[in-house]
């Protein structure tokens, strides 16, 4: 951090020999390494070098002005989850999801619901305080509220990945009309996820949360169990002040 050397490495498209040496080098140079050196060049194939760099890097950040804003909720462990769940809420969460309207893709919600999950991290099916409903692919807004309403579903999870033409926008907000209509938008905890979103996003349109590529299903539980929990005392207190 404080004397610029770093370690990188990269794939070029070009066969091993000293004029790959070279580009490698110019290429790291326009990335702002300062004296670049291989520390090793390999054939992938005839026409793919591999290279590791060291060297020192040239950009300067000034750390002490990076702000970030803090997490609105923690991650919590599947045990810390299981004790709110058991102590504070007293039953189990009920979520139903589907991709809706023309969307047929569906590995992004199962990752999040199936007990299969992603990345090695077990989905929602898996605990034994959710109640995991996943309506799968093409599912039409109105089917979906239907289901919701008749399970008494705690949270509802959309998955939009075509974006095409704002299809995603379309679609989210024309679910979002549809349960203001119901007069049930308050009663549930609205989420979204697919490549293209983000919380920011989410929360524009409406939704409570919005999670984006690389999101694990213990994020997602983390996020229902504390929105459910500031949602349970917030409810306490009015009751409490009236
Ligand atoms: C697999 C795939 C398909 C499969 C889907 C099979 C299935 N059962 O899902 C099939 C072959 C059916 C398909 C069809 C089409 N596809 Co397609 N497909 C893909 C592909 C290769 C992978 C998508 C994927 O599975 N990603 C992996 C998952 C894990 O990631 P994820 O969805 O982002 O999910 C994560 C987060 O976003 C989040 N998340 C997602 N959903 C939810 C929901 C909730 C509630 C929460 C909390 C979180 C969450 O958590 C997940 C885990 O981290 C992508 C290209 C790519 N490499 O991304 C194209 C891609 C998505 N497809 C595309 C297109 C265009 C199509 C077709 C229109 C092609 C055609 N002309 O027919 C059709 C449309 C079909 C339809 N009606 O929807 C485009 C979309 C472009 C765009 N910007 O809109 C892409 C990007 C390819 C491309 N580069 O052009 N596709």
């Amino acid at each position: 951090m404080n004397d610029g050397m770093v370690q990188i490495s990269f794939t070029l498209p070009i066969k091993n020999d000293d004029r790959a040496t070279a580009i490698a080098t110019q290429y790291c140079e326009k990335m702002g390494i300062i004296k670049p050196k291989i520390v090793k060049q390999e054939s992938l194939d005839p026409n793919f070098t591999f290279f590791v760099i060291y060297g020192s890097c040239k950009h300067k950040i000034e750390i002490d002005q990076i702000k970030i804003k803090a997490k609105e909720y923690k991650i919590l462990s599947h045990e810390e989850m299981e004790k709110i769940v058991k102590n504070e809420i007293g039953r189990k969460i009920t979520i139903v999801g589907a991709a809706i309207e023309s969307d047929a893709h569906t590995v992004g919600l199962d990752a999040i619901l199936s007990a299969k999950g992603f990345a090695g991290d077990h989905g929602l099916e898996s605990y034994n305080f959710f109640n995991a409903i996943n309506l799968g692919s093409q599912v039409p807004s109105e089917e979906l509220i239907k289901k919701a309403l008749s399970i008494k579903a705690d949270v509802v999870g959309i998955s939009q990945i075509i974006t095409q033409k704002n299809i995603h926008i379309y679609n989210l907000s024309k679910l979002l009309e549809l349960l203001e209509g119901e007069g049930i938008r308050d009663r549930i905890i609205l989420i979204c996820g697919g490549p293209r979103i983000s919380n920011a996003l989410a929360k524009e349109l409406g939704y409570d949360a919005g999670f984006g590529p690389g999101t694990t299903p213990t994020r997602v539980a983390s996020y229902i169990v504390n929105e459910f929990l500031n949602r349970k005392k917030k409810k306490r207190k009015f009751l409490s002040d009236l």
